[in-house]
């Protein structure tokens, strides 16, 4: 039976190795998470995604998998995997697993035999090809982490594809025989009674299949090579066949990282008659603050008309046809506090703001942790304290290309990915609270002031305003189901929205300004009878409360608000 409570749901992203540490080695596990269980209850969320717990060798965090039936040693056993999952239910929360299906590890067996000679049986499950006629790349493209996307194997003097890390060699989907192994272990995990899977990376799986070289007008050595693998024409073949034998047979969510998928297309991918996943990430709106050279050249000068046209469109293209996950916030992205706002002198509000705006929008919200105590990027004093690979890759490139230190850690600085993996903030006790060892990132000196036991029992603090709104959404259906109408469409301060179902209709108002702002309500709301459900703690807008919308709200600066309007 086809259930849609993953609709009413609030999911809680877990990024186990930075979240909690269980036995001082310096590195969250299985027995830290199992720990937290109540804390996440306290906060309402209903479910668990946790980032990949299996065996790794961790050249990009447990995205790189060599066993997917074992869990990760750093990490714990599988039988502590089964405590947790019954704890969680015994709590009504759900967990989700994070299935990394277009590549493995260097590590796994498969490739091991793989790479062990040309005509090995498993040669066939990834992808290889013969160096070109000088011994170059079999083609032009460019690794998502920067360099080539081949890497030559010397043993059998060929050469392997990897989007991704050298370390994480893509498995080739037109061979059956392996997409039926995948199957088998989605099942697996299906049969253990998890409740579903954040697809990870799932639009690269189809490569165009004369691999060509794409075209390179600026003379570079790769090229981005998106035009190869992203969401390519056949990919929907395989991703019912995943569906159909997997997905379809169980009560469960999935949500895809459907990078390249344009909304036009959205229906194929979430459609709610024929879609693959119940849900996607859509990434345009992490695009905003991109300058032209790409994610690694920050423009602090970004457009919030930009934003709202962006999550309007798809707040409006997948009414009634498809569903949204609402998020701000991953472990790839910079912490959104940092980023849309201003994480220093209106922190709070600012936090506040944030999640005001996007887990009332109509979608299923995700929240990463440490999001909800309003955790901000990082700024680490060397390259040398940085971990991931992608960074790593960074530094090596741009370093070649002539980029001064300093240059290259300011857009780490601005965008990295470690901004978001630095440990969760618990308390004021040493290394947050994270760990009694040496954390295996640095923790982010901010953890003094930012952190939830300071937050826990302050009525006034972001983690209780995240907790109320959680509660909203459960006491409100219009705030999950409601219809979405954009206001102010042309506000560069002021970003506001209508939900509407029957008689009921909230209004979301978020400021994005440094000043005291005049926030103008259109004229057939102004006079409305109005009950303010949700402030961010600013009394004079409780004072003002008076059971009518004003014709302007005052608006304090990053304030938000949301009225019930009938
Ligand atoms: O990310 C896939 C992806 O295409 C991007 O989000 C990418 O990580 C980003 O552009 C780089 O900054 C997924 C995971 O979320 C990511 O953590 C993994 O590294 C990646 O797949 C490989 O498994
Ligand atoms: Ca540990």
């Amino acid at each position: 039976m086809k259930t849609t409570w993953w609709k009413e749901s609030v999911v809680y992203q877990i990024y186990p190795r930075s979240f909690m540490d269980g036995n001082g080695d310096g590195i969250g596990d299985l027995s830290g998470i199992l720990s937290k269980l109540d804390y996440l209850k306290g906060l309402g969320v209903d479910v668990l995604w946790i980032c990949p717990i299996y065996k790794s060798p961790n050249d990009d965090n447990g995205y790189d998998i060599s066993d997917y039936c074992d869990i990760m040693e750093e990490f714990g056993t599988m039988a502590q995997f089964d405590e947790l999952l019954a704890e969680a239910h015994k709590r009504g929360i759900k967990i989700i697993m994070d299935l990394v299906i277009n590549h493995t590890s260097d590590e796994h067996p498969w490739f091991v035999e793989s790479r062990s000679s040309k005509d090995n049986p498993k040669r066939d499950y990834y992808i290889w090809r013969p160096p070109g006629k000088t011994g170059e790349e079999p083609n032009n493209w460019e690794s998502i982490f920067g360099g080539s996307a081949w890497q030559l194997d010397e043993s059998t003097g060929e050469y392997y594809m990897h989007l991704f890390s050298t370390r994480q060699p893509d498995l080739n989907w037109e061979n059956e025989k392996v997409r039926r192994d995948l199957y088998d272990m989605i099942n697996w995990w299906l049969d253990k009674g998890i409740d579903g899977f954040r697809v990870d990376a799932i639009t690269h799986i189809k490569k165009i299949q004369a691999l060509p070289d794409l075209p390179n007008p600026l003379g570079k050595k790769y090229v981005t090579s998106w035009e190869g693998h992203r969401n390519r024409e056949g990919i929907l073949d395989y991703l019912r066949e995943l569906r159909d034998e997997t997905f379809a047979k169980y009560d469960i969510m999935t949500v895809g990282e459907a990078n390249g998928v344009e909304l036009e297309q959205a229906e194929d991918f979430v459609g709610e008659k024929n879609g693959v996943f119940n849900m996607m990430f859509q990434f345009e709106h992490m695009s905003v603050d991109h300058g032209p050279g790409g994610k690694w050249d920050y423009n602090p000068d970004w457009k919030l008309t930009d934003l709202k046209d962006i999550l309007s469109r798809w707040q409006n293209g997948l009414e009634n046809r498809g569903w949204n996950a609402l998020f701000l916030e991953n472990h790839d992205v910079p912490r959104s506090v940092s980023r849309f706002a201003n994480d220093k002198e209106h922190h709070a509000a600012s936090a506040k703001m944030l999640a005001t705006l996007y887990m009332l929008m109509q979608g299923t919200p995700y929240i990463y942790q440490g999001q909800e105590i309003g955790m901000t990027n990082v700024s680490f004093a060397s390259i040398e304290d940085y971990r991931d690979v992608e960074i790593m890759n960074l530094h090596r490139d741009a370093s070649a290309e002539g980029w001064s230190e300093e240059k290259i850690l300011a857009a780490v600085e601005a965008q990295g990915r470690d901004n978001a993996r630095t440990p969760m903030q618990w308390d004021v006790s040493a290394n947050a609270g994270f760990t009694t060892g040496t954390p295996w990132i640095g923790v982010n000196p901010n953890y003094t002031e930012i952190n939830v036991q300071a937050q826990i029992g302050d009525e006034d603090s972001i983690l209780n305003h995240y907790r109320r709104l959680i509660a909203l959404r459960k006491s409100y259906p219009v705030a999950v189901h409601g219809s979405y109408e954009l206001l102010l469409p042309e506000d560069e301060r002021i970003f506001a929205y209508l939900r509407r179902q029957g008689d009921e209709a909230l209004l979301v108002v978020c400021s994005f300004s440094e000043l005291i702002t005049a926030g103008s309500m259109p004229e057939e709301l102004a006079g409305c009878k109005a009950q303010l459900l949700l402030d961010s703690g600013n009394p004079a807008a409780q004072l003002a409360d008076t059971g009518v919308l004003p014709e302007v709200l005052p608006l304090q600066p990053y304030e938000s608000r949301v009225y019930l309007l009938t």
